[in-house]
């Protein structure tokens, strides 16, 4: 049985390779891959956005090597960046002692 973390990492593996796969190197995420992606697994992210050029705007931010694709590593500092988020949030937000 795998543990509660390694089911976590197995799941980001597999979100990752289902989208990375729908087009061309089905090792990187494209744009579109990107933005569906985006409108799917972070839908109440991406509806809360007025503007539109906000998705595009993170993936230059995150495509480091800025060859127009997002890999596994650059995908994970979207991840890790919204936990840190959620993680800040959650502690701003829990009563204090
Ligand atoms: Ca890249």
């Amino acid at each position: 049985m795998p543990t509660e973390t390694e089911r976590c990492i197995e799941s980001l593996l597999a979100v990752f390779q289902r989208y990375a796969g729908r087009e061309g190197d089905n090792c990187t995420l494209s744009k579109r891959e990107f933005l569906a992606f985006m409108n799917t697994e972070l839908a109440a992210f991406t509806k809360n956005q007025k503007d539109p050029g906000v998705v595009d705007r993170m993936m230059k931010k995150l495509d480091l090597n800025s060859d127009g694709q997002l890999d596994f590593q650059e995908f994970l500092n979207l991840i890790g960046g919204i936990a840190v988020a959620c993680h800040n949030s959650l502690v701003v937000k829990a009563p204090g002692p």
